[in-house]
Order: structure tokens, then sequence, then C-alpha cells
């Protein structure tokens, strides 16, 4: 391409997404989340990128998508999705980050200076699948990026209004045809197709019902499974609320994120006494459960450690009946897991625990280590992967193994059939819930039952710069401003930690606090023996923040 027919599309494209703000925006957690208005020309940049990133990748697909996921319906984001349908190497978080920032006028030469730098080879073919979730400005933002992919003469592929883990499918399948086929519908075959397999050979029995509730946070995960319900035959009765009619707004006051930080059930719901509920985020790449006691009072959250355990053990269940013991398997959460729920997974399940810096991105790349990894946040957003060796080795059981291990195997490749491995996915999640729940004749409370969490509480801090606070040892200690982590340590010290069952390590609170890669925010959280401890913590804790890091705006409070 010579770099004059470059020019012009470039001073065409410009005129139609010109840069209209100086505000500096950043590829944080999980891409460009910022206030909708500010991101068209962002949103075209990361189409011109796509392609490079796709001819670096020797002409292999790219995935965009238009989301910001559990944000409120003003914000809107977009993600680059790499080839095996992973988060964008973390390496090119930086180049997007230039390219975002750039002036229009200077857009050509920056663009000339990156190709030359990922030594982009620009007579490549490429390829970008583009999806966007149903806010009212996302068709806008996803044109935005077919004209950012058209001007470097890549070509676009637009799936429309999916979910985020729909298209890291599609992505992967698209470069990986042993995985799937890369549609939506090719999705639906996979991963509920494998759940019908499962299910159809369960009974179903014990204190376990075919009844589960969802709130689908008003976003397009509860439509897609508003399509699904139809396929599943009566495996699974779906009842569902937060579809997005009726005036309800995209995660307000409803949805995973909601559920978990309030810890109130959704707006929108029906509540019945001892129901298990489904609580999908915007972008339906997360998932929590919950359920009400007798008297619907009481809410009892299920969140993303809950998943991870009842995953966990159940896998490591089915590794043993089939005999494939030396498969080692690991668990991967942050610094935000209960630590109740660590406890149990080393002392209980004993199953090795990594600790990583949020983001599924950095959970995703620890679980790769484990033949079999099984990764989780606390706030629902995680799956399992497994190696090519415990694949074939589970593969081989299946053909050669007893009777009993070829029944364990079996399933657990439709296990594996049914888990979307290139990322946290609400849908495929609730599936592989719904299945270990049968299996085993349990209902919520069984699952509640497991173990006793910790009480705590997360708060947010607005301060004039969030990136004033700096964080070490996987987010658990604070750097920056100095002597805020001394302050953290004194005020956790103050409370007991519940957790006499432990090593004296952890004989106090606990609390950290982090700026968030998604909002404006610093998030504060504090874990203690009591739940008025945990909030009083969390209040102590967030006024520290606010007084050292400048905070803005209200005091912080623990009804946030
Ligand atoms: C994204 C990331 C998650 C992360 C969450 C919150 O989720 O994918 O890994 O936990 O943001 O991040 P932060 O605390 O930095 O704001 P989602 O569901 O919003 O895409």
């Amino acid at each position: 391409m010579p770099p004059s027919s470059l020019r012009v599309v470039y001073a065409f494209a410009r005129e139609m997404h010109p840069k209209t703000t100086d505000v500096f925006i950043e590829y944080g957690t999980a891409g460009f989340r910022t206030k909708a208005n500010l991101l068209e020309h962002v949103v075209y940049r990361m189409g011109l990128l796509a392609v490079l990133r796709s001819r670096c990748k020797n002409g292999r697909t790219i995935g965009l998508m238009i989301t910001a996921s559990h944000n409120l319906e003003p914000d809107n984001g977009v993600k680059l999705i790499d080839p095996d349908g992973e988060m964008l190497e973390q390496s090119w978080e930086e180049i997007a980050t230039r390219l975002a920032n750039v002036s229009d006028n200077d857009l050509e030469s920056t663009t000339g200076e990156i190709i030359k730098q990922v030594n982009a080879d620009m007579a490549l073919k490429a390829s970008v699948y583009i999806g966007m979730d149903t806010r009212y400005t996302s068709p806008r933002l996803a044109a935005a990026a077919v004209h950012g992919v058209i001007a470097l003469k890549g070509t676009p592929k637009e799936f429309g209004i999916v979910t985020t883990p729909i298209l890291h499918f599609c992505v992967k399948c698209r470069n990986d045809n042993t995985y799937g086929t890369p549609t939506e519908e090719g999705y639906y075959e996979k991963i509920v197709g494998a759940f019908k397999n499962i299910r159809q050979k369960l009974p179903v029995y014990g204190a376990y019902s075919t009844t589960l509730h969802v709130d689908g946070a008003n976003g397009v995960g509860g439509k897609k499974l508003n399509i699904i319900r139809k396929s599943l035959d009566g495996e699974l009765d779906l009842v569902l609320f937060n579809l997005g009619g009726n005036g309800g707004k995209l995660n307000l006051n409803c949805g995973a994120d909601f559920v978990k930080v309030s810890q109130k059930p959704p707006v929108g719901m029906e509540l019945t006494p001892l129901q298990r509920v489904a609580s999908l985020d915007g972008d339906g790449d997360r998932l929590v459960y919950f359920y009400m006691d007798e008297d619907c009072k009481n809410m009892h959250l299920l969140d993303g450690d809950r998943i991870a355990t009842l995953l966990a053990s159940f896998i490591m269940d089915q590794l043993k009946a089939c005999g494939a013991r030396d498969l080692r398997i690991g668990l991967v959460q942050t610094a935000y897991a209960n630590g109740a729920s660590t406890r149990y997974i080393t002392d209980d399940l004993k199953i090795p625990v990594t600790c990583v810096k949020t983001g599924v991105k950095h959970l995703h790349h620890a679980a790769l280590s484990y033949d079999v990894g099984v990764y989780f946040e606390a706030n629902g957003h995680g799956t399992v992967v497994y190696s090519d060796t415990a694949k074939s080795v589970i593969r081989k059981i299946a053909l050669d193994g007893d009777a009993e291990e070829r029944k364990a195997a079996e399933l657990l490749l439709n296990f594996i059939d049914m888990t979307n491995e290139t990322v946290g996915d609400a849908i495929s999640d609730l599936f592989m819930v719904e299945t270990v729940l049968c299996a085993r004749g349990h209902d919520a409370r069984h699952w509640y039952n497991t173990y006793k969490d910790l009480p705590c509480r997360q708060l947010k801090v607005t301060v004039e710069d969030r990136n004033a606070i700096s964080t070490a040892d996987a987010e658990r200690q604070c750097t920056s401003p100095a002597g805020l982590q001394a302050r953290i340590d004194e005020l956790s010290s103050a409370y007991d930690s519940g957790r006499a069952f432990l090593s004296s390590a952890y004989d106090s609170g606990r609390a950290f606090v982090r700026p968030s890669g998604t909002e404006d925010v610093v998030r504060v959280y504090a874990e203690a023996d009591s739940q008025h401890s945990a909030d009083k913590l969390a209040a102590e804790v967030a006024q520290a923040v606010y007084d050292m890091a400048g905070g803005v705006g209200d005091r912080p409070t623990v009804s946030e």
C-alpha cells in the first residue's frame, strides 16, 4: 500500500472520526473505557490497530468488542481480542494507548512509526471480527471501528449484538477450526449442545430443582439466554428478568456487579424464598448467584470464589474417578478473593492457589501453567482452561479406561466442550454450575454451606488522579502515596480477622486499595470478623485514601 493512498484514507476517516477531546485515555483493565461521547476517535484508531495486529499475526483474525461491560449506560469502551481468543497481549497496550491519544495531525506519522515498530507486513491480508453490546451508543462506535479497519485495507466482519465471550469464542474458532464454528450458532451448538448431552444422562434428584431465575442486567446476556431457553428441552427452566424492557436500565441496580458490590438483590425481580438466582453483567462475561432466605429478608451471595470452588472440586472428583491423577489442577484468584475461600481451597480441597493482579488477562495466563487451571475473580469473571496434555489424557481414558473411568472421562469431555476456554463467560459458567449442582443433587443452600465467607465490604473513592495510587504484591500492598500502606496496616490491626483457624499472619482485619482500570475511582476492599467491622474498616481506609490521595466530591460512606 503506497503511503500516498494511506494519506487519502486517513484524511477521509479523520473527517468522520476526529479527536474532539484532550482527555488522556489509557488501555485499562479491559481495554479503553470512558464516557461514550469521548470514544469515537479511539475506536476508529483501534480499528487501525486491529489490522496491524492481524498482520503481525500472519493475517489471523483479531476481535474488537464495543462494550463497557459492567459500567452504567453513559459509558462505553473497546476491547481487543488476540487470535486465540484471549485479551490483547500486554506489550501492545502501550501502543494502543499511544495511538488513541495522538493528535489528528500526528495520526498518519504515528501510525507509520507503529507499523515499523511492530514490523507489520502491509502486503498481508488482515481480518477483524467486530461485536457490540446493547448500549445505544454502540452502533455508532462499531461503525467507527469498521472505518478504521477499512482505512488500512483490512476485512471487517460484523457480528452485531453479541456477548463479549461469544466474540472471543468466534475469534478463536476462526483461527483454530478444531475449537468450533465461528458463528453465534456455532457457539450455541457447542456450549449448549454439550450441556444438553450431559444433562440428558444425569437424573434430577435430591434438592436440585431445574428452575433457575436469572437477572439479565438489562444487557445482552439475558437476551441471548432468552434465545437459548427455547432449545433447552426442559433440562433447565430459565425464568428471565431484567431483559431490557419496561424501562430497565443497563446494570442500574441490577446485574452481577451490583449484586456483588452492594450485597443486595437486584431490582426488577420477583424474589422467591430459597430460589436459586443467577445474575449476569451487561456484556455477559460475569456471573454470580444468590438466594434469599425463608422470609426473603437476607440475601446469600454465591460469587466468583464460590463458583471457582464448586467447579474445581467437581473437576477434581472427575479426574480422580477417571484415574487421571497425574494432571495438575490449580486455582487462580486475586486479592479480592474471600480469605475463607482461599483457606477452603488450600486446606480442604488441597489445590494450589496463585494470587495475581486484577484483570482476567492476568488470571488467564497464570491458569495456563496448570493442566487444569480454574480462575475466577470474586466478581464472577472466570473460566477453566485445559492443557493439550490434559485433553489428550482424558480422551484416551474415554477410549481405553474401564467402564467407570470411561463414564467419568466422557462426562469431563462434555464438560470441557461446555467451557468457553477463551475468557470468563456467564452463559458457559451458568451451564457448568447447573451441571455440578444437578450431578450432586444440591440446592443453593448446600452450595452456600460448603464454607463460611468472611464478612467483607467494597467501596469506591473518587480522587483527583487515581494513578496517584500504585501497588505491588498482586495489589495487596500500596506503594504510593507515601504513608498510605502504613495507615492501612494500622487501621486493619485494630480488627480481628475472624480467621482463628489460620496462621498468626492473618490475625488482623485485611484491607487493600487499588486504582480501578475501568472506572475513574480508587477501589477499597476490607475483610474482618463481622459485617459491622468490615464496613467500618472499609470506611476508615476509604477515608484515608480520600485524605492522602486527593479525594474529591462527597466523602466515602458504606451506603455507596
Ligand atoms: C473488567 C475486567 C475484570 C475486572 C473488572 C474490574 O471486567 O475484565 O477482570 O475485574 O473489569 O476492574 P477494575 O477493578 O480495574 O475496574 P468487566 O466485566 O467490566 O469487563
